[in-house]
């Protein structure tokens, strides 16, 4: 056994930036590279961890550069010498050092699960409950912004067998066109497809409850986050006033929001994601107010790679209450990666990683050619 060995060694964090299939369009911003910090964990005993940050441009108080000084200048010195075994004692002493910064604790926090799993020679999952879900089913993100480019895309995702479920990004501009746009995008899949929409926190209260109405009558499934992220009285009137599902995503970060969205009911489903919450624990503890609370759960993304993509389907399979699918597809928008390819897919959905820790290995050869300098 690693005895008492296994102690934080070394944090090392690189930016990376990602080719993409095609720009994604989502309210806030074009993606036409994808940039993510990576962080490496050593133990003293030669133990390694890989923690993953993906970052949507504007999308939070969040930027690559920002998060990766965060973790080597502010953070990182308190963490030397800390036992990997200790989770929940590491996660409070980064609370200790600085507060919010999700995404770097976060990033480090993965690392350290990926690190501690493998010591132990099991899967991440087997940390927090062992899983409940060995598949989870997968939605794409229709991010062309153009209706017939996203029907193309949506039946050509059809045809491939790989995805039947879409969500579209409504949140940017004319709310009339956008709703025009899902409707039209929903209408033409007929039923071989379910649509949902994102709003990002696009729309007032008043814009919302036209557009909610529309979207409603035309068959939608699912509204995310219509209403800015801390407008809990709006999201609540909202959730008393629809029958179909509002879902929290930006206006749920931490445990005390998600306790507020669950006391004031403010929302039927969250969706969750390890960076926002900041780590596998924390995103586990959101996860369970939600369970207690009734609260749906929809498995979220930044557009992981396959190191993030394995990390939230390993927390994702043990939420009993996950059952409206998860938007991984980042794998799928991402042409090139730092790791082989590991993660599989079968019908409609993503097969969980068996591990040992998050299954995934680093090719440095990659990292050094994606890595910014
Ligand atoms: C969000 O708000 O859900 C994730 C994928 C995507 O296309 O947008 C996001 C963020
Ligand atoms: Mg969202």
């Amino acid at each position: 056994s690693a005895g008492g060995r296994v102690k934080l060694h070394s944090i090392e964090t690189a930016i990376i930036d990602l080719p993409v299939a095609r720009p994604h369009k989502l309210a806030m911003a074009v993606i036409d590279r994808h940039s993510q910090v990576i962080v490496r964990i050593r133990s003293e005993c030669g133990v390694e961890g890989l923690g993953e940050i993906a970052i949507i441009p504007h999308y939070g108080e969040e930027a690559p550069g920002a998060i990766k000084s965060m973790i080597d200048d502010c953070i990182a010195p308190y963490l030397i010498g800390h036992d990997i075994r200790r989770l929940e004692s590491l996660v409070m002493l980064m609370d200790q050092v600085i507060k919010n910064n999700a995404y770097a604790k976060g990033g480090i926090e993965m690392a350290c699960v990926d690190a501690l799993a493998r010591s132990v020679g099991v899967p991440a999952y087997q940390l927090f409950g062992g899983k409940v879900h060995v598949t989870i089913p997968l939605l794409w993100v229709l991010g062309n912004g153009v209706i017939d480019k996203d029907v193309a895309e949506a039946e050509a995702k059809l045809a491939e067998g790989r995805y039947k479920l879409f969500l579209v990004k409504i949140g940017k501009g004319d709310p009339r066109e956008n709703v025009e746009r899902a409707l039209a995008i929903r209408e033409a899949l007929g039923d071989k497809a379910r649509v949902r929409v994102d709003i990002n926190q696009g729309w007032d209260e008043p814009t919302a409850k036209w557009g909610i109405a529309e979207l409603e009558a035309g068959g939608i499934e699912i509204i995310e986050q219509p209403l800015p992220a801390h407008d809990i009285d709006g999201m609540k009137r909202l959730t008393e006033r629809f029958s179909i599902p509002i879902m929290a995503d930006e206006g749920v970060m931490t445990a005390q929001d998600a306790m507020r969205i669950a006391h004031h009911h403010a929302a039927d489903a969250f969706s969750v994601k390890v960076t926002k919450h900041g780590g596998l624990l924390r995103t586990k503890q959101v996860a369970n107010i939600a369970h207690a609370a009734g609260i749906r759960l929809f498995g979220g993304t930044m557009i992981e790679g396959q190191i993030g993509t394995s990390a939230y389907a390993h927390i994702f399979s043990t939420m009993p209450n996950l059952t409206l699918g998860a938007q991984l597809f980042g794998p799928h928008l991402l042409t090139d990666d730092i790791a082989p390819a590991t993660i599989e897919f079968k019908d409609h959905a993503l097969v969980v990683p068996d591990g040992p820790g998050f299954g995934v290995t680093l090719d440095t050869d990659k990292l050094a050619f994606y890595r910014r300098r």
